[in-house]
């Protein structure tokens, strides 16, 4: 048996603005997806999953149907997919599917889930592939399961690095890992909302994506990247395109000052930066929803810097930033006002190596079948 393994993530600032090729930061986190596989002797895929998902089993062919909406599967055949428009269709795989990232809580168990069987197809036939190509293939193999989705979560879960932020540019594509001071300290908390990201909550995603790209158009630019004044908002008529436009240029503007901040280890900006952005995702964007803005709330009556919803929104998961000295008690805070008593939902997250470091030395995908 072969494992490749591949992180989630949470994202620090820099939300809903990937797919305007914009650069975000995230990191990489301990939580993963782990996929052991043997070599098919054939082009069947299979996959047993130890987290108590249907087993799945399909021919690979260069057109795979897809499984109902929402079937853990479609990530199987989405890797299948973006490996056989590229590298055509190889030796199948049979696969143990196992992970420890809470699934629908903003945190990409289903992007790690991608990245890791993508790897797995990969290695299983002797393809090396670079951090670029995967990324050429990777975030359009996620239109599979039907989000219009950027390329943040692939990205991170690749190529994060112990101990950093991930600096994501995507036009063109590059990352500059960005060392996190060593006395900052991180939270997971979860919003007990899931953010199913497969049904309603897709559809809503997309419309975000689509009215910030109309009011792009409107104003007669061809490149997010190419607008810096937030005031343009006031040219738009329609509410959404307007609010959509407003946060995607101010989060641009958040993602430099938070790197700004970062690197002069300056921590009460970054939370201040990290509560503003919260305050457009919940007023602006409108992706957040009551129980992620108490729990925001909370985190910061707990003594947190900063706190804001991470990921997608509609649910899922805050990330919650202290000095590391401050980070149990803020924990112990947030447990008494938002859980009730119930330590289950909020967890440390360290900054962690992406699937590519961790099969450092080699290449995480050019080891032989
Ligand atoms: P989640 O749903 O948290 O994995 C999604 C997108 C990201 C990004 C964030 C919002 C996918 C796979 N992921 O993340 O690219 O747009 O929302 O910042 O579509």
């Amino acid at each position: 048996m072969q494992t490749v393994s591949a992180p989630g993530r949470v994202n620090l600032i820099g939300e809903h603005i990937d797919y305007h090729l914009l650069p975000v930061l995230p990191m990489a986190i301990g939580q993963r997806v782990t996929v052991r596989f043997r070599v098919s002797t054939d082009t069947r895929i299979s996959a047993v999953s130890l987290d108590g998902f249907a087993p799945r089993s399909f021919e690979w062919t260069n057109g795979i149907e897809p499984y109902p909406a929402g079937d853990w599967g479609n990530y199987l055949k989405a890797a299948a997919q973006a490996v056989a428009l590229r590298w055509g269709v190889h030796r199948g795989i049979d696969a143990e599917v196992t992970g420890n990232i809470p699934p629908a809580a903003g945190l990409s168990s289903s992007s790690a889930l991608l990245v890791a069987f993508t790897l797995a197809l990969l290695r299983a036939n002797g393809i090396a592939a670079s951090l670029e190509e995967l990324m050429e293939i990777l975030p359009d193999g996620e239109q599979y399961v039907g989000t219009r989705g950027g390329g943040m979560d692939h990205a991170s879960s690749l190529a994060g690095e112990e101990g950093c932020a991930l600096e994501i540019h995507f036009d063109p594509f590059h990352v500059r890992p960005i060392r996190i001071p060593a006395d900052w300290g991180f939270l997971c908390a979860h919003s007990l909302r899931t953010a199913e990201k497969s049904s309603a909550v897709r559809e809503e995603y997309n419309q975000r994506r689509f009215a910030g790209q109309r009011a792009l158009q409107a104003l007669g630019f061809a490149r997010y990247a190419d607008v810096t004044d937030e005031t343009l908002a006031s040219r738009l008529s329609d509410p959404l395109e307007q609010r959509c436009f407003l946060h995607v240029v101010s989060e641009a503007r958040r993602v430099r000052e938070a790197i700004g901040a970062m690197e002069a280890g300056d921590a009460a900006a970054f939370g201040r930066i990290l509560n503003e952005g919260h305050g457009s995702l919940r007023d602006g964007l409108q992706v957040s929803c009551t129980e992620l803005d108490r729990l925001t709330e909370c985190a910061l009556q707990a003594g947190a810097l900063g706190a804001r919803l991470t990921g997608a929104g509609f649910g899922g998961c805050a990330i919650v930033f202290a000095r590391r000295d401050e980070l149990a008690r803020v924990k112990q805070g947030l447990v008494d006002l938002f859980y009730g008593g119930d330590a289950s939902h909020v967890f440390g997250v360290a900054p962690s190596a992406g699937a590519l470091a961790m099969a450092a030395g080699t290449s995480a995908v050019s080891s032989h079948p």
